[in-house]
């Protein structure tokens, strides 16, 4: 796992400064802690049938699961950490909107892959980052039903149950496996847009793949399972975690349209190098979404 012993760097946040001894401790505290609370998921995915209730859409779900994970996860960081922001899926949903400010900042998916938990495919993940100065410090993505822990700290490497991971090498995109998910919105120009992506990118690829997990994707592009991913409709939760362990895997990081990636913009493309894409993104019809 990464850390690091020289405790007397020191780095400038909105309200404090964290040294990177702080940032071992969160990383320490945050494996921990997703490991203790992801048995809840383990537990509770047992259930066959298990009751949801939809938020944005038909097909966007949440269950008794998401929020009591969420909570879990809130109540741990607020005791051990009063004084940080948190930001959190169904925290949000209930229309707690929390703006991204340089102060340090917890931003949490108790269970990316909500569709997946519901029906028993056993790929989701608590998403947990903390972001400081709009800057993501550490991100873990745990599936607890694998018992697959990826993790980062910014400057650190990124690990998959404690060995190191690595994008692939492709630099062509006619060489590359995409992933890229459909999303929970049934918006027609939001699936236009998948459609049309779908149409110009797969005669061009070796081919496509989905794990209908946003942040289990990314890990997949981190560990050079696939080439790229992108995806439009996403959360700041969705993401917060992934693309930190993408850029520590050696990985890149942008928005669709090759600009800088911003969290709060609802998309992303992930690639195992700049090369990549940057073919992609030309080829890439968007979308407007409202902003987180
Ligand atoms: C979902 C992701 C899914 C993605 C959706 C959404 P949720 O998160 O897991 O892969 O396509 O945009 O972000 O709602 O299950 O946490």
């Amino acid at each position: 796992m990464a850390s690091s012993s020289n405790i007397t760097q020191v780095l400038e946040t909105g309200s404090k400064k964290m040294s990177v001894g702080d940032y071992d401790e969160i990383y320490k505290f945050s494996c921990d802690l997703v490991k203790r609370v992801g048995a809840e998921i383990v537990a509770a995915s047992r259930v066959r049938e298990k009751l949801y209730e939809t938020k944005s859409s038909a097909i966007d779900f949440v269950t008794e699961t998401d929020g009591r994970v969420e909570k879990l996860l809130m109540d741990a960081i607020a005791k051990r950490y009063p004084d940080h922001v948190l930001i959190g899926e169904e925290s949000a949903v209930e229309g707690k909107h929390q703006e991204l400010t340089d102060a340090p900042t917890w931003i949490v998916d108790p269970i990316d892959g909500t569709m997946n938990f519901v029906h028993s495919f056993p790929c989701s993940a608590i998403s947990l980052a903390l972001w400081a100065n709009k800057t993501a410090e550490v991100g873990l993505v745990y599936n607890p039903t694998e018992n697959k822990l990826y993790s980062a700290r910014r400057g650190g490497g990124a690990f998959l149950n404690g060995d190191p991971i690595h994008v692939s090498g492709t630099k062509e995109l006619s060489q590359a496996l995409v992933m890229f998910e459909v999303g929970t919105s049934r918006d027609p120009a939001k699936l236009r847009c998948v459609a049309s992506n779908f149409a110009a990118l797969h005669p061009r690829i070796h081919g496509f793949r989905s794990l209908g997990s946003a942040a289990l994707d990314m890990c997949m592009v981190a560990q050079g399972g696939a080439d790229a991913y992108y995806e439009y409709g996403l959360h700041s939760w969705d993401m917060a975690a992934g693309v930190l362990i993408v850029r520590e895997a050696g990985g890149y990081v942008c928005d669709t349209t090759g600009a800088d990636f911003d969290l709060l913009s609802r998309r992303v493309l992930c690639a195992a190098n700049s090369e990549l894409a940057s073919q992609m993104s030309p080829m890439l019809a968007h979308v407007d979404l409202p902003r987180d």
